[in-house]
């Protein structure tokens, strides 16, 4: 009986955890930023309204992303940033070497296409910040409602589409957690007994 009761509380801690967490999703426009032309350099600001919530994950995907063509030196140069613009912006590199933000903000990674091919197919690519160990980083870039990232890309990468995925635990009351948590668990200790 006793390891059934620590069950059902268990059951219901996790829904509690799953009830909590919210997922919101942003995307540049155009979606696929201009499918990262060469000669550009990208910063894209996230207006962010949820400075209650506590960011626990984040994932930057790239949607069918392929260099346009076989290189071996391509390289696709990716920061976090504390205040960019809001929104998408175009910066002009001439698709010079290095990254254009070099210095600026958090370095989050790079990707190079190991084939390259015009009409693809290409991969889905996805930066996950909290294996990075980014997300404290994020949090203080976001306390003030604006994050972004920076994008140079050398050379062309066309794509499906940009899109950032936070995960958050909205924060609740405590006390009233806890009132449910143990509402259900006596309902579920009744329901056992009877
Ligand atoms: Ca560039
Ligand atoms: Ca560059
Ligand atoms: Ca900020
Ligand atoms: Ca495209």
């Amino acid at each position: 009986m006793k390891k059934k009761i620590i069950l059902a509380t268990l059951c219901v801690l996790a829904f509690g955890f799953t009830a909590k967490a919210a997922v919101y999703e942003y995307m540049p426009t155009p979606g696929d930023m201009y499918d990262l032309d060469h000669d550009f350099a990208y910063t894209w600001g996230i207006d962010w309204n949820h400075t209650d919530e506590v960011i626990h994950g984040a994932f930057l995907t790239f949607t069918n992303i392929h260099d346009w063509r076989p290189e071996s030196d391509d390289i696709l140069y990716l920061n976090m940033l504390d205040n960019p613009a809001s929104g998408l912006t175009q910066y002009y590199d001439n698709e010079e070497v290095g990254d254009y933000f070099a210095g600026q903000g958090t370095p989050v990674g790079t990707w190079s296409d190991p084939a390259g091919s015009f009409y693809g197919p290409g991969v889905d690519v996805t930066f996950n910040l909290g294996s990075l160990g980014l997300l404290s980083t994020l949090n203080s870039y976001a306390a003030d409602g604006l994050f972004g990232f920076s994008l140079d890309p050398d050379c062309h990468y066309f794509n499906d589409g940009v899109k950032l995925t936070v995960v958050t635990d909205v924060p609740e009351p405590a006390s009233i957690m806890l009132l449910g948590l143990g509402a259900l668990g006596m309902a579920a200790y009744r329901r056992k007994r009877s």
